[in-house]
């Protein structure tokens, strides 16, 4: 396809005054820029999970789980909202790609919901209508040249196994993982060439059984106000190391039985912050390492260098959780680090200095205080989310600190974006004008870019969110979409957000998105 000279340089104009881009960037239209840091067969997708979005939580024999049981407790969600109908994904999915493909995404993170797949976990039949929900689903994304990138589980199980065994605190769930994880390489892998065993695991377990505010809602002591027991010290290392336990079972699973003629790659999916020592002593320089160690490398380093961090063994000796035997002849356990990132906090040391209480100050999470905001000072805007402060050197920073810890391995982000409280007071017009995300998308996108230029082995950016969703606690009052919807009628938008998504992918990938990935083509 040839566009005439003076049309692309019309466009190029319009776009360098729009988005502030070098015209020269833009004319390589028909190849790959030479100039653009991403890689070629980068994937540019976005990302989303499915509790938050698809909704009909009973349609089609889909049984309860963890989230649907939790949110429809009072007083769980800020706004009192929950995901039973959500975005209504389920039903308007085909609509949903129509609208990526027109941003021109080639590829699509989501998650499989377990529940939809067997209401009782093991213990029940298989719901083939879940199967052939998500089969739709993926064959719908490949026939627009939309790879799928697979997260198993997304922070839910179904609720039978909490009942039955109390989830992730009891061994028994690797058996239930390794059940659910067969049937979707079994029934899906033909086509779906990237798999996550588990979003976030750290923030699952800190939430769930440390602070009590998520699924199943355990905690001890001054780490939260839980009424149905727990132990902030012990629980989340249990629901850890039984997590790990399932996460080799799967690999070990798909290596052995899947791997070899179905090709594809298996990881994980973690939730990083990028920690900034609050002074130059070595105390809190030493500190933000802890921080690094006792959040993300809790679960990386045993899955890529077969050990709990050494931080992480020093303060916890017998606290910590034998890891699985397995894991050991795995490594590495993951083909790719999947890496989800926000923002950045500061780090004091509270080993030689006295901490107020917070976040990470406690022996069970480091001595390691965390914040975004420490004397005073924000380490960067805040946005109207209140954990959410905008800084985007710290993705290169997470990315660069990755490539060094874990010998350059493949990574993928698999979520960045901004999420935030809509003013009701605002006309339709002024709700989609946003501004603040473009400029956060920018500067996050500018900073991976310096990574990659620097060495770092990233292969793929998805940005959260598609579509307004389900945001957890904060219920439908946080948005984070490159669309706007409308919960009353269920009307997607698109924000201007999505427009320059949409041209950050021409510019950075053209002349690939219409080349259906390798494996779809006959
Ligand atoms: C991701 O992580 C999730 O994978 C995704 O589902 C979510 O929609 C997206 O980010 C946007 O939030 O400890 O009390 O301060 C979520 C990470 C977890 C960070 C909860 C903020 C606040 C709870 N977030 N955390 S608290």
């Amino acid at each position: 396809m040839e566009l005439p000279l003076l049309s692309l340089f019309a466009l190029s104009f319009s776009l360098t005054i729009l988005f502030g881009w070098v015209a020269a960037d833009f004319l390589s239209l028909n190849h790959h820029s030479p100039s653009s840091p991403f890689p070629p067969n980068f994937l540019f997708g976005t990302a989303s999970s499915s509790y938050q979005i698809e909704g009909a939580y009973l349609t089609d024999g889909k049984g309860l789980n963890n989230w649907d049981v939790f949110t429809h407790k009072p007083g769980t969600i800020t706004d009192g909202s929950n995901g039973d109908v959500a975005d209504d994904h389920y039903h308007r999915y085909k609509e949903d790609v129509d609208l990526m493909e027109d941003i021109g995404v080639n590829s699509y993170r989501f998650s499989i919901s377990w529940a939809r797949i067997l209401p009782k976990g093991r213990f029940g039949k298989v719901n083939w209508a879940g199967i052939d929900y998500y089969n739709s689903l993926i064959d719908t994304l490949l026939s627009r040249g939309i790879e799928p990138f697979v997260t198993i589980s997304h922070y839910d199980i179904p609720q039978e196994l909490q009942q039955r065994y109390e989830g992730w605190l009891s061994p028994e769930i690797e058996k239930d993982f390794k059940y659910y994880a067969d049937i979707c390489f079994k029934n899906f892998g033909d086509r779906v060439k990237y798999w996550i065993t588990f979003n976030e695991p750290n923030v699952a377990f800190i939430c769930g059984y440390r602070k009590g505010l998520w699924p199943p809602g355990r905690c001890s002591g001054s780490f939260g106000n839980c009424t149905c027991g727990g132990d902030s010290e012990r629980e989340p290392l249990i629901a850890g190391s039984n997590l790990l336990l399932s996460h080799a079972t799967a690999v070990h699973l798909y290596r052995t039985k899947y791997q070899k003629t179905q090709g594809g790659r298996i990881g994980v999916a973690m939730n990083t912050k990028w920690f900034e020592p609050i002074s130059n002593s070595s105390e809190d320089k030493k500190a933000a390492e802890r921080a690094q160690s006792f959040y993300m490398n809790w679960f990386l380093d045993p899955l890529i260098l077969g050990e709990y961090p050494r931080e992480m063994r020093e303060i916890l000796g017998e606290y910590l959780p034998p890891l699985p035997y397995k894991l050991g002849k795995l490594k590495p356990a993951i083909d790719f680090i999947g890496v989800n990132h926000y923002t950045s906090y500061f780090v004091k040391d509270c080993i030689h200095s006295v901490c107020e209480p917070g976040d990470g100050s406690t022996r069970t999470e480091g001595f390691a205080l965390t914040s975004p905001k420490m004397n005073g000072i924000s380490i960067g805007e805040p946005t109207t989310l209140e954990w959410l402060y905008v800084y985007p050197q710290g993705m290169e920073k997470i990315v660069t600190y990755i490539k060094e810890r874990f010998n350059n391995i493949p990574m993928f982000i698999t979520e960045n974006g901004i999420g935030m409280k809509e003013n009701p007071n605002l006309t339709t017009k002024e709700m989609i004008n946003d501004v603040e995300r473009v400029e956060y998308l920018r500067a996050y996108l500018d900073s991976l870019a310096t990574a990659i230029r620097k060495g770092a082995d990233v292969r793929g950016y998805f940005l959260w969110s598609f579509l307004d969703n389900f945001e957890w606690t904060h219920g439908s009052s946080i948005r984070f979409g490159l669309h706007r919807v409308d919960y009353d009628t269920l009307d997607r938008t698109p924000r201007m957000s999505a427009s320059w998504y949409k041209n950050f992918i021409a510019l950075h990938a053209s002349g690939r998105l219409a080349t259906k990935p390798p494996h779809t083509q006959e």
